[in-house]
């Protein structure tokens, strides 16, 4: 037998193998000299066109692949090099294009110039993330969302990497790494994953009195945000605003969401979580392709050194805030996202945030947090994306000029010319280009910091004095929530301390709690059916501040139908035009509306048919923030023996959901899930008007809550 390749064998072989276009083979689309659209050539990362992208090279039709098939390693190689090192926090996250617009210009207190003239439009890009779990992970567990703003200002590009949390867990940097060791997977097991209810976290939260305000955010509905874009967002460390003669105060950035705070219950967060894992990312890419594009506008609260030495708390410690309304926040513009990315690992996982990037006009503070991550954002980019030439990645790239005298490096793209590397030189005096210089008028100039309560700044490892008082905010933030907020919030304390098995953390965590408030200690006591332990030492007793209703999410009130998704569940014979009318109605308000039927085809309904956007099973109710039913009797009837269907109200109804009903849904359906009617369960004709409003007296007739 030859062994020498037959071409008409191998020709054979080849018509065997389906190639994915359309049915053909490699062997027919090249017969016919069809290059795909535009004619465009495929080529190697050099630049050889390639003739077959269907098979590697052999030694005859059977025989072993050959080292030589450049095109096959080259590709392989590439592959097997396409993941980058996650994120160490904050891996899982989505990001978007957008325009930031001065509305109200702060000359007075900034020389930056994207907050110096109305109307002053400069590009953004935004990456909102959670913080614990791993790229993979999913969308709602109860954590920390991340609110990372690049500005691509004239000046160079401004970063304000905030949370949508205004406070921290800790207050100096130094315990950064142990904060993350503990609530990341533990070590040994490698579980659980993006969540806090385990030894390890509670173990470091009850050793560290200094977390109990954040504690007390992150066991609030803050944590499982019913969407992006109904989060604040926060840049949580004091920073400092400099004017063009000089003068500096102090500030603390915040972000408000145009579409209202929105938070969901912790049964609907889990449930999302297997129902859509990408539940938030998916909301976010939706709303802005179809031209809903989210807003924020961006705030400030301004202050001095006075105001600061009159709080009963140190403006440096990033686990305190400032009540709004002790000192109002200041809108200054607004920022529109309204473009998503092209490229999710080009754009959104190669962007690399940079605390220390500010521009003339802005400058830091002395926190000791915010100081730690003025270095470890930096040092991170070099393991993460392999070069310290990351900043000409396109999405880090500033908009504005950028030249100086750093050179070569791994990935260098960049091609300068010339001589000139080194700085100061002469060489302009011999006709060569001697390079960019140095700018004294209007480069960044550190503000000389003359902090008077400083002590004399020797060398210590020491922290002042009123970052010892751990709990005067903790209270601060439970005793401003209404109360269907604050026994989320004991339930989640439950929850989690439920999930700890080593009781003398439960123990310890508990006696932390009774510094915040009695109440809430003996809720979370008794929901866990454990004694409360002797309240903890307090290193500085608390003292009383006044409530913040701006603190609580609910007292923003209900949220509006702009930007909220409603289901409309119908079946065969369901009435068309009745269909057409209610999903006109809520689309004027703004709210979009997805149809859900047991059988996504057409179906066929009085005056037409009619296909839904998803099938019953695959799109639950928590997927949503309202639902409605329109079905005829015999549907209804045959719905009401489907378990999708059933935990399709029961979950609507135990989330505190507004649902609509037909006379067929409340007769087969509703009446026999034992849901009865109230101020959120109504008729058809009352439904698009109360949608996006949560019925949160509900909430204790369906949940025990602590
Ligand atoms: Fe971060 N943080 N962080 N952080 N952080 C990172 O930087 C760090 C802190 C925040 O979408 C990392 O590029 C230290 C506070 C956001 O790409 C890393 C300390 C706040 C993001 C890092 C803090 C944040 C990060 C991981 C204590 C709210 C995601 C990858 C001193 C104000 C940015 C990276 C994005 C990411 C370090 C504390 C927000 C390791 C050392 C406080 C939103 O550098």
């Amino acid at each position: 037998m030859a062994r020498t390749q037959s071409p008409d064998r191998s020709k054979a072989a080849k018509f065997e193998q389906n190639t994915g276009n359309g049915g053909e083979t490699h062997q027919q689309v090249s017969e016919r000299g069809d290059h795909g659209a535009g004619e465009t050539h495929l080529t190697t990362n050099h630049g050889t066109r390639v003739s077959d992208n269907q098979n590697s090279l052999k030694a005859g039709a059977r025989g072993p692949a050959l080292l030589e098939d450049f095109v096959l390693r080259e590709k392989i190689f590439h592959f097997d090099h396409e993941r980058i090192p996650e994120r160490i926090v904050h891996a899982r996250g989505s990001g978007a294009h957008g325009v930031f617009e001065c509305t109200n210009p702060i000359p007075e207190l900034t020389k930056a110039g994207l907050l110096g003239t109305k109307g002053k439009k400069t590009e953004t890009f935004v990456r909102f993330s959670t913080v614990a779990g791993g790229a993979g992970s999913v969308d709602t567990p109860r954590d920390v969302r991340g609110f990372a703003v690049k500005f691509y200002t004239d000046e160079g590009n401004w970063d304000l990497v905030g949370n949508n949390i205004p406070v921290f867990f800790i207050q100096d940097a130094i315990k950064f790494p142990d904060l993350v060791h503990a609530v990341k997977m533990e070590a040994d097991r490698g579980y659980p994953q993006a969540a806090s209810a385990h030894d390890t976290f509670w173990d470091f939260v009850s050793l560290m009195p200094e977390t109990m305000h954040m504690i007390m955010w992150a066991m609030s509905d803050r944590t499982i945000p019913r969407s992006f874009r109904t989060i604040e967002g926060f840049g949580v460390h004091t920073f400092r605003l400099v004017n063009a003669s000089g003068e500096a105060k102090f500030v603390k950035f915040h972000w408000k969401p145009v579409l209202g705070l929105q938070s969901t219950c912790w049964d609907e967060a889990v449930k999302i979580a297997g129902a859509d894992p990408d539940y938030h990312r998916r909301d976010l890419f939706e709303a802005i392709a179809a031209g809903n594009f989210p807003a924020w506008d961006l705030g400030v609260q301004v202050f001095d050194e006075a105001f600061a030495a009159k709080q009963p708390y140190d403006v440096l410690d990033a686990t305190k805030l400032i009540p709004e309304e002790v000192l109002p926040v200041q809108v200054v513009g607004r920022m529109t996202l309204n473009r998503n990315v092209d490229n999710f690992f080009a754009e959104t996982e190669q962007v690399a945030f940079l605390p220390s990037n500010v521009v003339p006009g802005i400058d830091f503070s002395n926190d000791p947090l915010l100081q730690g991550r003025l270095f470890s954002y930096l040092d991170t980019q070099k393991s993460r994306l392999g070069t310290t030439n990351f900043h000409q990645i396109p999405v880090n790239a500033p908009r504005c000029p950028m030249q100086n005298f750093q050179r070569d490096g791994m990935m260098q793209t960049k091609v300068p010319t010339g001589r000139a590397n080194y700085e100061p030189n002469s060489l302009a005096e011999a006709g060569e280009d001697g390079g960019p210089r140095e700018c004294p008028e209007t480069g960044f100039t550190t503000f000389a910091a003359n902090d008077e309560r400083n002590d004399g700044g020797e060398k210590l490892r020491i922290r002042a004095e009123l970052f010892a008082d751990h709990y005067s905010q903790a209270r601060l933030f439970y005793r401003s929530q209404q109360p269907i907020e604050q026994a989320h919030m004991a339930s989640a304390l439950v929850f989690e301390l439920s999930k700890v098995t080593l009781l003398h953390v439960r123990d310890r965590v508990m006696a932390r709690l009774r510094n915040i408030d009695e109440d809430l200690a003996k809720r979370v006591a008794d929901g866990l059916a454990m004694p409360l332990p002797a309240k903890a030492p307090a290193a500085r007793e608390p003292v009383e501040m006044q409530a913040s209703p701006a603190l609580s999410i609910l007292a923003h009130g209900q949220p509006p139908m702009e930007g909220r998704k409603v289901a409309i569940l119908f079946d065969e014979g369901s009435d068309l035009a009745a269909i057409e009318a209610m999903k006109g109605a809520i689309e004027k308000a703004g709210g979009s509306v997805m149809l859900v039927a047991p059988k996504v085809g057409a179906l066929k309904l009085k005056g037409g048919t009619l296909a839904a956007d998803g099938q019953l099973a695959g799109s639950p109710s928590v997927l949503f923030d309202a639902v409605c039913a329109m079905l005829m009797p015999e549907q209804a009837k045959k719905l009401a023996m489907d378990g999708a269907a059933k935990q399709w109200f029961m979950d609507a109804h135990g989330h505190c959901k507004t649902i609509g009903f037909c006379p067929a849904t409340k007769a087969e359906i509703l009446d026999k899930l034992g849901i009865e009617p109230d101020a959120g369960v109504v008729p058809l004709d009352r439904f698009a008007k109360i949608a996006p409003a949560r019925h949160w007296d509900r909430e204790p007739k369906v949940r025990m809550l602590a």
